[in-house]
């Protein structure tokens, strides 16, 4: 098997096997790491709430692996496939779930929070859907500056039915912002089943409401999300306005590790799980001539092994020494005000 360092964004110029290679080791690499996080977090090892994505791999693999470098990406809770994805280090990302010095806040929050601006990667917010608006203020700030970037918010479809959601893509609809809104609609949102919080069965109808399209693709399905990605990410980018991808999914864990999910049948889970993303797509691969017993060991096998080392470099990283929570949450006096403005303290205001 060749080797996957296909670049992130490369789709045209790299060969398409050897891409497709890569979208496979992605999400395979993203299941590993979610399952060892929930196993971490039941030996006590992890800090604060564990929101699983298991189940629904395709949809961040498929809607990142188009982006570009400079693009703007708000994840949601669910979301740790989104920072693999983005090429944040895993170990990293590992040692942002344990606490560490060595995390992307340097220890101050749990996963939640904690984002990465030089990957691209908004910190996911507390408040359901409060992350809408500001993809909307990321992508009127690529158009101001004439960038050729594009903004992804991810948000479930319990966040779908929140104000700020409303507001954030009346006003990327009006501006003709450079944004793609993506509903992981996995029909729970903690125990309330959908047919409880909205009265349609489609986010993606709501889209025409603020003027641009709305898409439905199966969330389980690796082409189906990659090829509507492709289309609708390269349409934004080119100026043609926002669009809103509704993935239709399923979350087999509970809301989070502290969740057993009794809201819901068991033979409802065990129907979704027969449309798991990752056989699916073995069954694709297979059925293009690939040996897929030898590919599912090797992909395994480094997979175990990148999990592995975000474990032990998260484990042999220290905690923050306490002065640390003080440290880089206010600019320095002096600071610039933004990356290019002149800095005060070379021109004698203060
Ligand atoms: C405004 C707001 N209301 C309620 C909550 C509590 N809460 C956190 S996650 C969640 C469910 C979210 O469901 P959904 O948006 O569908 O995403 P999912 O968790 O299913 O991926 C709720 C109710 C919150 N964080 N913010």
């Amino acid at each position: 098997m060749p080797e996957t360092n296909v670049a992130r964004g490369s789709v045209e110029t790299a060969p398409r096997v050897e891409y497709e290679l890569q979208l496979y080791y992605w999400m395979k690499l993203i299941r590993a790491f979610e399952e060892r996080v929930s196993r971490l977090h039941r030996q006590n090892k992890i800090l604060g709430g564990v929101y699983s994505g298991a189940g629904q791999e395709a949809i961040v693999t498929g809607i990142c692996a188009p982006l570009h470098d400079g693009d703007f990406v708000a994840p949601l809770h669910r979301d740790m496939g989104v920072f693999i994805m983005r090429g944040v280090d895993p170990g990293r990302l590992m040692a942002q779930l344990m606490g560490k010095e060595t995390g992307l806040s340097r220890g101050k929050d749990s996963f939640l929070h904690g984002g990465d601006l030089e990957h691209g990667v908004f910190g996911s917010t507390s408040m359901l859907g409060a992350s809408i608006p500001v993809a909307a203020g990321a992508a009127l700030k690529f158009k101001m500056k004439k960038e050729p970037n594009v903004a992804v918010a991810f948000f479930g479809e319990g966040a779908s039915s929140r104000g700020d959601v409303h507001e954030g893509m009346n006003f990327a609809g009006v501006h003709k912002l450079p944004v793609v809104f993506v509903c992981e609609n996995n029909r729970y949102a903690y125990s309330t089943p959908l047919e409880k919080q909205m009265a349609i069965e489609d986010v993606a109808d709501r889209a025409v409401a603020y003027g641009f399209k709305g898409h439905v693709c199966s969330g389980n399905d690796l082409l189906a999300v990659l090829e509507l990605s492709e289309r609708v990410i390269a349409r934004t980018r080119a100026g043609e306005g926002p669009a809103l991808i509704e993935c239709k999914t399923y979350r087999y864990r509970g809301h989070s590790e502290h969740d057993a999910a009794l809201y819901r049948d068991a033979e409802e889970l065990i129907e979704w799980q027969s449309r798991d993303p990752i056989p699916s797509f073995e069954f694709y691969l297979e059925k293009k001539g690939h040996d897929i017993k030898r590919i599912r060991e090797q992909i395994d096998e480094r997979a175990k092994q990148a999990v592995q080392a975000a474990v032990d470099f998260a484990e042999s990283s220290p905690l923050p020494e306490p002065q640390e929570a003080l440290e880089d949450i206010y600019a320095p006096p002096g600071a610039p005000i933004s990356p290019n403005a002149p800095n005060p303290s070379s021109n004698g205001a203060r």
